[in-house]
């Protein structure tokens, strides 16, 4: 049965095209900066928000309409992997990325959850067969479930942590069974409320434990996945362990895990712990772990995570400036982990979602390959630091002075002259860019 009838494959048709149904900034197939948009951006749909989520809110049911709804159980889970396949195809999408349970029911006892995992894993795995959609990455969903309530690898109860190992061996057994390029761990519940309760150091320790026994297994049973971390300061709990980059890179450091695992960064992430999505790709990227991206924005007037499509070209061409100066994603990619609104309850919506993310990335893309080749933020910013390349600045660099020798030159200088750093100057230039006027 077909989910999507009246809609057929989404082609490219250029910036004039007037179809509603359509590209018309992604080209699969025009090559920028060396490689293909395909290849470059590396498109995901993500299964939770565009095939299980029902638009519910805390405050009401849900509103979409959707071909499957009328089914449950395993049929449910069938009839979606179905249509999920059938979307793939029909948005042409390289990947896709789902939690365990987004795919299959979660029943009371863990023997009936992997059985019924298994089901659909084969079921998967058959339709992947016959189609280029790949597995981007999955990930086990330690959070829903009222057994979460203290967190997963960071509960204060050592049966949680046993249960949560046996989601994760499993996660990686699917992983592998399914050629999953990533293991994503995103740490739903593994935070705290209130330290009046919480043992900090052993959840942190548990927490690295944890990671240590996951990746002893993806080594045994020989699953090559990158695994990645996936940052968010807080929601559900106060204070999230993994609160941005920079944190996660302070405890995969300390607790020698930073060979182990890169970072699957979110825009809305960033937002929530107060930087710009560009900074936490920056700060992933000059540490050599840049793993993949999680695709969505936040709305600057609300304080929490609303996971929506893309759609700001400003933010898009910086973070593709970052993808392209980090050599791409690698084994990564852009996987819309967002949710059409609630007033959007069309399937015809989960396309024009997507369609719009895509040409918003692929506009991104563009811009950031020019920039890049006309070396506007290279130039700046070398001249900004010139004086590091020479005399006093240059010792510094390469590590030729200490405090005595740099009093004495300190205390040879005239006032000091700055110079400006001249950011609206730069803002102008970057919106000549982006209206394609240069
Ligand atoms: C929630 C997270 C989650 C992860 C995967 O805010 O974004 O969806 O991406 O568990
Ligand atoms: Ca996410
Ligand atoms: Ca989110």
């Amino acid at each position: 049965m077909a989910y999507f009838e009246n809609i057929s494959n989404i082609k490219f048709e250029g910036p004039t095209s007037k179809s509603e149904f359509a590209f018309k900034h992604y080209n699969p197939t025009e090559v920028v900066n060396g490689k293909t948009m395909e290849e470059l951006l590396r498109f995901s749909v993500a299964y939770w928000h565009t095939f299980t989520a029902d638009g519910s809110d805390p405050f009401g049911s849900g509103t979409m309409v959707r071909g499957w709804d009328r089914l449950n159980g395993l049929d449910l889970a069938k009839a979606r992997v179905e249509a999920a396949f059938e979307f793939f195809e029909k948005l042409g999408v390289p990947y896709f990325c789902f939690h365990d349970f987004d795919i299959a029911p979660e029943s009371d006892t863990l023997k009936k959850t992997n059985e019924d995992l298994d089901v659909i894993v084969a079921m998967v795995k058959d339709y992947m067969k016959t189609s280029k959609v790949k597995l981007l990455w999955n990930t086990a969903n330690m959070f829903t479930h009222p057994r979460w309530v203290h967190g997963a690898a960071t509960s204060s109860n050592a049966d949680v942590f046993a249960y949560a190992a046996a989601k994760v061996k499993k996660g990686l057994e699917v992983g592998k069974e399914l050629g999953s390029e990533n293991y994503v761990f995103w740490g739903g519940r593994e935070g705290y409320d209130t330290l009046l309760n919480t043992d900090m150091k052993l959840e942190l320790d548990n927490l690295a434990r944890f990671f240590h026994m996951a990746k002893d297994y993806a080594n045994e049973i020989g699953f090559g996945a990158q695994f990645l971390i996936e940052p968010k300061p807080q929601e559900p709990t106060k204070h999230q362990y993994d609160f941005d980059v920079a944190t996660g890179i302070g405890f995969l450091k300390t607790y020698d895990l930073d060979k182990t695992f890169k970072f699957n960064i979110e825009a809305n992430h960033a937002t929530l712990a107060g930087h710009t999505f560009e900074h936490e790709l920056r700060v992933a990227r000059i540490n050599g772990m840049l793993g993949s991206v999680d695709a969505n924005q936040g709305d600057t007037l609300i304080g929490w995570d609303t996971d929506e499509f893309p759609q700001d070209l400003y933010s898009t061409t910086l973070a593709m400036y970052e993808i392209l100066k980090n050599g791409g994603l690698g084994t990564g990619g852009l996987n819309f982990d967002a949710k059409v609104r609630r007033a959007s309850f069309d399937t015809d919506d989960l396309f024009h979602a997507h369609i719009a993310g895509m040409d918003t990335f692929a506009i991104g893309l563009k811009v950031a390959s020019k920039l890049i080749e006309d070396n506007v933020f290279e130039d700046i910013i070398s001249d900004r630091y010139q004086s590091f390349t020479e005399g006093i600045g240059k010792d510094i660099v390469e590590g030729k002075t200490d405090l005595k020798k740099l009093e004495e030159y300190a205390l040879g200088l005239e006032p000091i002259k700055n110079r400006s750093g001249r950011q609206e100057r730069i803002k102008a230039v970057i919106n000549q860019y982006l209206l394609g006027l240069v």
